[in-house]
């Protein structure tokens, strides 16, 4: 990762041309995992882990990309925007088709380089990160002025229909939406959203990196939503209402589901018991009562790992070990699943250490050495003025 002032620099070398700079943040989730797609409500933050993308036009009908971590390139025309045999150009190029699928006329060329410290495969959203930034970017040069809410639906429709996997909004929106020292309370079924304060001077969020992601990630991710799916199409038939798990109930599950598929039933358990369980947390979090809210995160990991099935040993293992330990407050997996961070709620002044001890003994079991960090709560994509300290908003 570049300071964004190189990043000028080395673009203004590369590509003789002087550019827009935009960052846009990677993000964590408290609780609410594998609800977005299912109209359910989630409870993400945009964190201080960015990617920087600077932008120019170039006067040919030229797309010329720069992954500067990678020190990888590509090139394309504006005309032939299509799928590569690299996953990283995917997620720019995905956000191109679909502002020319909406009409946005992008009709001449321009160079984009990017960087970042967005730690890959770690669950932290660097795709969603790097989709918004382009989208944004894009916006801005191309002065369409598209609305934050626009950006983030153009960023998620990307990614479910250029790269392939059919993630919710959760990801785009906290990148787009975040607010300093705020979580995002999203609705997912309309879009509505509130800002939660949560100040990190007493409570640190600490995600602990098991340094691995398992290749079945994105296929079976896709496969937990066409069940969660079944599972509407089955309680349909009878209660033409249900139109997602939003609207459905155990109740229901138990009924029309369970007989026919068990498997099916035990995700939509897990979704159904995971919306209703975040609405409780927010009142925890009404209440500062962090105690409470920590012991449902255990309850998500446990159905993310016996219901739901996305977790794996690496994360079950993170969580074991902080289990009893008097200053964590609540652990689980975190994202998508099968590998990547885990999420912690820490006694603000012993995060470092419970980060040092955890570290240490999974290295003992695995033999893994893993980073770890502590996050603090950003705010969502914007412009960077190189000329002032703190960043302008979208
Ligand atoms: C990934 C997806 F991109 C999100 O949309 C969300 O479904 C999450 O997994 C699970 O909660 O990050």
């Amino acid at each position: 990762m570049i300071k964004a002032a190189n990043l000028k620099k080395l673009f203004i070398e590369k590509f003789s041309q002087n550019p827009l700079i935009v960052r846009s943040p990677g993000r964590v989730n408290l609780i609410g995992e594998h609800t977005d797609y299912n109209e359910g409500l989630v409870l993400p933050a945009a964190i201080n882990k960015n990617v920087y993308l600077a932008i120019a036009k170039n006067n040919t009908d030229k797309v010329r990309l720069y992954a500067i971590d990678l020190s990888d390139s590509f090139e394309t025309t504006v005309d032939a925007i299509k799928k590569t045999d690299k996953l990283w150009p995917d997620y720019i190029l995905g956000v191109i088709e679909q502002l020319q699928l909406n009409n946005y006329a992008i009709n001449e060329g321009f160079d984009i380089a990017f960087s970042g410290d967005i730690p890959q495969g770690a669950g932290l959203s660097s795709s969603a990160a790097l989709e918004c930034a382009t989208a944004f970017a894009l916006s801005t040069l191309f002065e369409f002025h598209i609305s934050k809410l626009d950006i983030a639906l153009l960023s998620q429709a990307a990614e479910n229909q250029f790269v392939g996997v059919n993630c919710g909004l959760m990801d785009q929106f906290a990148s787009v939406f975040g607010k300093e020292q705020h979580l995002v309370k999203l609705d997912c079924a309309d879009y509505s959203y509130e800002y939660i304060p949560f100040k990190t001077s007493d409570i640190k969020i600490l995600l602990l990196d098991t340094q691995v992601k398992h290749s079945l990630a994105s296929s079976a991710y896709n496969e937990r939503r066409e069940q969660c799916e079944e599972g509407v199409r089955l309680i349909s038939r009878h209660h033409p209402s249900v139109t997602s798990l939003r609207h459905a109930t155990e109740e229901m599950l138990l009924k029309y589901v369970k007989p026919v598929d068990e498997i099916v039933y035990r995700r939509c358990s897990y979704v159904v018991a995971e919306i209703a369980r975040l609405q409780l947390a927010c009142e925890d979090l009404k209440k500062d009562d962090f105690k409470a809210f920590g012991q449902r995160m255990f309850e998500t990991h446990e159905g993310l790992e016996k219901q739901y099935e996305v977790s794996c040993k690496e994360l079950d293992l993170l969580v074991q070990l902080v289990k009893g330990n008097q200053y964590v407050l609540g652990a689980r997996m975190m994202g998508g699943g099968f590998g990547g961070c885990t999420i912690n709620l820490v006694k603000a002044d012993k995060a470092e250490e419970v980060a040092q001890q955890v570290a240490a003994a999974y290295k003992e079991q695995t033999g893994i050495e893993i980073p770890y960090y502590i996050a603090e709560i950003n705010s969502g994509t914007s412009i960077v003025d190189l000329t002032q300290a703190s960043y302008g908003q979208v």
